[in-house]
């Protein structure tokens, strides 16, 4: 039976784009073998998950034939879970999530909560797998036309309770459901800022929360339109921040770093607990 990962801290995903035209990877990790080696290298770094991905999501970003997408992450999730890792399948189809699954993925991480292919949600819950609802309102190249909200945390929330609803009525056990704010989907770089800031109203769905932050392109515009390798200080910062208020995990590109801020988190919640009473 797959559960949902639990380490008492926040766990940390890395990111392993298999994608010619990823925006932070540049298609370095195209080939199989170069895509394994790079997820062997997160795992060393630290990560409790690698996060396999097969088709784009950046702002802009065109579709891939199934067939791509398969031939890009088959390979890869054989080999890191035949390594013994945790695997999830970043994905938003039902064909490719029930095919990695088979091929040794546990999750399935869907950037569109269930809503690009109507058999995903049957699909996740027929495959006990545990499943990712990231609040998304449509894909790459119309989101940046779908920002509007009259208060983006309340309607965030309440558009992600309606895809926690489908996902538990399609069958999907509560307790491997996972929410994200689906940060830069969908949204304004001050949008962003104010989720992240109310990010106690996602939590209050009652399910674990997963954010991804890294390399966004949010931080550029704080950072003076920096490229995204340069927004990693600012991640981390971010990540800090996020593991204090307990979310469940954290989507990264630099495993190492993000592993570290958790751990200095952990251990400073834990000063605090044995701290003398005055
Ligand atoms: N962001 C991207 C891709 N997949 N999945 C989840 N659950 N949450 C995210 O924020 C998310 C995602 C886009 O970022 P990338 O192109 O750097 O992978």
């Amino acid at each position: 039976m797959i559960l949902l990962p639990d380490a008492g801290r926040t766990l940390v995903m890395g990111i392993l784009n298999v994608t010619p035209d990823s925006f932070s990877d540049g298609g370095d990790f195209l080939a199989a073998e170069a895509a394994i080696a790079h997820g062997r290298r997160l795992l060393a770094d630290g990560a409790d998950l690698v996060d396999v991905g097969g088709e784009s999501t950046r702002p802009g970003a065109e579709r891939v034939p199934v067939e791509e997408e398969l031939r890009r992450v088959l390979p890869v999730i054989r080999a890191l879970a035949g390594d013994g890792a945790m695997v999830s399948i970043d994905t938003m189809r039902a064909e490719v999530a029930a095919t990695a699954v088979g091929a040794g993925a546990t999750i399935v991480n869907d950037v569109s909560g269930g809503l690009a292919d109507p058999a995903m949600l049957d699909t996740v819950a027929a495959l006990g797998a545990c499943y990712v609802a990231m609040h998304w309102r449509g894909q790459s190249d119309v989101m940046h036309r779908l920002t509007d909200y009259h208060d983006v945390v309340a309607d965030v929330a309440a558009e992600l309770a309606g895809r926690r609803d489908a996902a538990l009525a399609a069958g999907i056990d509560p307790g491997r459901l996972i929410l994200d704010p689906g940060i830069g989907f969908a949204k304004t770089a001050d949008q962003n800022w104010t989720l992240l800031a109310g990010l106690d109203g996602i939590a209050a769905l009652g399910q674990p929360v997963l954010v991804g932050v890294s390399r966004k392109r949010f931080l550029g515009t704080l950072l003076d339109d920096r490229p995204p390798r340069q927004r990693d200080d600012a991640s981390v910062a971010l990540t800090t921040l996020l593991a204090q208020r307990g979310v469940w995990a954290v989507r990264t590109h630099t495993v190492r770093a993000h592993a570290d801020a958790v751990a200095v988190v952990t251990r400073l919640r834990r000063g605090e607990a044995s701290a003398p009473v005055e």
